[in-house]
């Protein structure tokens, strides 16, 4: 499956619009000195409204899947309790437009934008939060069950955790290591609690998306080699281990030296309920350094070309980390659900936008995708980050991932070159990625 993802809030815009409620993005964004030049997702791409052009875009590179994800506080503005229908008949038009061009959807129920109600009422850290996104699951489910071909209840529940409740720098903006690690058990639950409610009423698959990567040690050292496997530990191991039945890893939960008193009898069993697949999104590796003392200094690890994130460009990477999940745990497939590249490149004269070294990026982490299919992993999807340049985060608009590019002012879409050359890949089937 050749795909192209992208999430509400960094595209849609109509921020206040049909009913929405607010978002703690949105209250997160509005709040003077969190996102470079003040930007918002408050327009965004304009996609709400520009959705059908933007389908149009994904048929002229050929998709054949778009994964999205729904704004939780555009069905439900308070969080829980009452439908907002005209909202909900967005998720509908959008489904059916992307069914009607021939594009497979593939829906995110979470991707970071809790309600603005229900982090009132606690956020993340509440053990109520869970129980809500249950609910919410089963309106979703109930209302585009029928259509929608996969399903995915979050993405990156790492990040939601630890950038949003202990790092502070996503919202709601906190910096609390308790509420990290409540939040990550919660989002845990709030998947499992999910899964029933998706089962029930959807005909597609269904599983969840972790932002995951190798943790390599910077040197020989027995010290580093520690170091990285515990770092994995509290990144990767983190959220797969649960979700494969094994409950938290110990190390960590030593580490954090944290009681974990949040987990209660059922919640482990109900978070590993069988999944279709695991999404893997994937962008650079991790190199630790033990700053014990006695280590010995980082070895000459030489890292490629970063990106205008400052992210090392580094394909294996994705070979290693598909490979060692698909060795150690047995999810039945997987998929690439995000892998990209930004920079921004201005349109030529000529208005086209040669944009290379997405196209250099692409290539070799697809490659690394191929070989690892080679070597038996069960990868069943590819999907390119980020079918638009959009809100990324903390960084506004001035980072850009995008296959098209979006004019900020005039919200006029460009395919860039990459996406004709990731059109060419999907027509060969991959054939193309040889040359
Ligand atoms: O833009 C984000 C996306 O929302 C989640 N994964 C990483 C992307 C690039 O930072």
């Amino acid at each position: 499956m050749w795909g192209a993802a992208t999430s509400a809030y960094q595209i849609e815009g109509a921020h206040d619009e049909d009913g929405r409620g607010e978002s703690i993005w949105d209250r997160f964004s509005h709040t003077a000195g969190k996102i470079a030049n003040g930007d918002t997702g408050d327009v965004a791409c304009n996609h709400y409204h520009r959705y059908r052009e933007d389908i149009g875009i994904m048929q002229k590179i050929g998709l054949g899947a778009y994964r999205f994800s729904v704004a939780w506080s555009r069905v439900l503005p308070e969080g829980r309790g009452q439908i907002n229908q005209r909202g909900l008949d967005f998720y509908q038009r959008l489904v059916d437009g992307l069914l009607e061009a021939g594009i497979q959807p593939y829906a995110t129920l979470y991707h970071w934008d809790l309600p603005q109600a229900l982090q009132d009422a606690g956020g993340w850290p509440a053990r109520d939060t869970a129980l809500a996104f249950a609910e919410y699951a089963k309106i979703m489910a109930q209302a585009v069950g029928d259509r929608v071909a996969s399903w995915a209840t979050f993405n990156e529940p790492y990040v939601s955790a630890f950038a949003g409740y202990f790092q502070g720098r996503h919202a709601p903006g906190h910096q609390s290591l308790d509420e990290m690690l409540a939040t990550s058990h919660h989002l845990l639950l709030a998947h499992g609690l999910a899964l029933p409610a998706l089962r029930a009423n959807v005909q597609g698959e269904v599983g969840i998306v972790l932002n995951l990567q190798q943790h390599e040690p910077a040197s020989e050292s027995e010290l580093d080699a520690e170091a990285a496997w515990l770092a994995d530990g509290k990144h990767n191991r983190w959220y797969l281990d649960p979700l494969a039945g094994r409950g938290y890893p110990a190390d960590a939960v030593a580490d954090f030296g944290h009681p974990m008193d949040f987990v209660q009898a059922g919640d482990l069993e109900a978070i590993a309920a069988p999944l279709d697949y695991l999404g893997v999104n994937h962008y650079f590796r991790t190199i630790v350094h033990s700053d014990r003392p006695g280590n010995l200094p980082v070895s000459n690890i030489k890292r490629e070309q970063t990106t205008d994130m400052g992210w090392e460009v580094y394909p294996p990477g994705l070979y290693d980390i598909l490979t060692r999940v698909n060795r150690d745990y047995s999810f039945a497939k997987l998929y690439v659900t995000e892998n990209g590249f930004s920079r921004t490149v201005a349109p030529d004269s000529a208005g086209l936008i040669v944009d290379n070294e997405r196209i250099g990026y692409h290539r070799d982490y697809l490659r690394q995708a191929h070989r690892a299919i080679q070597d038996g992993v069960p990868l069943a999807g590819y999907f390119a980050w980020s079918l638009l340049d959009n809100f990324e985060w903390a960084h506004g608009f001035r980072q850009r991932f995008g296959l098209v590019h979006v004019d900020f002012e005039t919200l006029e879409r460009t395919p860039k070159e990459s996406a004709w050359w990731y059109r060419d890949v999907i027509r060969s089937n991959g054939e193309r990625l040889a040359d």
